[in-house]
């Protein structure tokens, strides 16, 4: 089965309104947290919307994603409704995993989002578990695992690329190359020049393949490639989009590792401003409509506020239920 949808300024538009959602529940959370009314570990997403926007745009809703702790913009792209993280970063009974899992430990399989976790480098394993049992049961789901590019230089990763090339796996290994690992730059701690060509050493089953995943059409293209691979059968693809982290590695972070002529050309390719340009000049939309879209997702997330602030928290006698392990 081919993915029907080619890019088009419609396909554009869709992208650009979930990376504006992205990052109005992106900027919310941070506020909330800076004006104290939220205790939160935060790892923004802030920058990698498009990425994420470009997936969620290739993905249907049975599809599977293994996210990581900065997960929030892959999570939104998904499908997963905003109130259900809101409310789980609030600890309430009504977020996706009762309040007890918090924001590096996100699951909702309504929207196929199924494992999230702090350590970096365990999703790839899961992914390729997951991919297994698809092609198993033959349920034709595609799987895509979202990892930074610290996570390629840890052993998992290769267990999981080997194994999913052997099988031919649907799955899609989407690197988010934001050229950093907490204070680690790219090039202090990584052999390649790339992440993509690491795929050469999983042989003919698996491609590799490098885009600059701020820009809509090269991202889209590519992850659209990619899923289609999948979902044919012909086996796994790593991804390495190139990307920024337009914040710290975490919320709070001030990040004086990184040289301020990097950061302000960072900020000013922005690709939130960028891909506003090139909506407005599709003429699939104007301006004033994409501000509007901008309240509207303003408006969502205050909703969600309300909601989570609304809710209980887990009662005492449910701190052990749901835990695989309990000693
Ligand atoms: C196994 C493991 N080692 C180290 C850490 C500490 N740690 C948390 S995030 C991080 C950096 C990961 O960088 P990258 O994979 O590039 O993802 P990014 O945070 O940039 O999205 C590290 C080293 C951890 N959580 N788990
Ligand atoms: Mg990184």
């Amino acid at each position: 089965m081919t993915s029907p949808k080619a890019y088009s300024p419609e396909v554009l538009l869709n992208i650009y309104r979930t990376a504006l959602k992205i990052r109005s529940v992106d900027s919310g959370v941070r506020g909330l947290i800076r004006s104290g009314n939220l205790m939160l570990a935060m790892h923004p997403p802030t920058g990698q919307e498009i990425i994420a926007a470009c997936m969620g745009e290739c993905l249907e809703q049975t599809d599977y994603l293994v996210t990581i702790y900065r997960g929030l913009h892959d999570q939104i792209a998904k499908g997963m409704p905003v109130k259900k993280i809101v409310a789980e970063y609030h600890g309430r009974v009504t977020g996706a995993c009762k309040g007890k899992g918090g924001p590096m430990h996100i699951t909702h399989r309504e929207s196929g989002v199924m494992v999230t976790t702090g350590v970096v480098g365990s999703g790839m394993p899961i992914a390729t578990g997951l991919g297994w049992a698809s092609q198993l049961k033959g349920d034709n789901r595609v799987t895509v695992t979202c990892f930074g590019d610290g996570a390629t230089n840890i052993g998992a990763f290769h267990e999981a690329m080997n194994l999913a090339a052997v099988w031919k796996l649907p799955v899609v290994f989407l690197c988010q190359n934001n050229q950093y690992a907490e204070c680690t730059t790219y090039e202090d701690a990584t052999a390649s020049k790339t992440i993509a060509e690491r795929a050469l050493a999983y042989g003919e089953n698996m491609v590799g393949v490098s885009v600059d995943g701020n820009d809509p059409e090269s991202m889209f293209n590519a992850m659209r490639k990619a899923v289609d691979r999948a979902r044919a059968g012909k086996g796994p693809t790593l991804l390495e989009a190139k990307t920024f982290r337009l914040s710290g590695h975490y919320f709070g972070d001030p990040s004086p590792y990184i040289p301020k002529e990097q950061m302000a050309e960072a900020f000013a390719n922005d690709p939130i401003v960028k891909v506003r340009e090139q909506v407005i000049n599709s003429g699939i939309a104007t301006a004033d409509e994409l501000d509007a879209i901008v309240t509207q997702f303003e408006k969502e997330f205050e909703e969600a506020v309300e909601f989570a602030k609304n809710s209980p928290f887990p009662e005492l006698s449910e701190v052990t239920t749901d835990m695989y392990g309990v000693a």
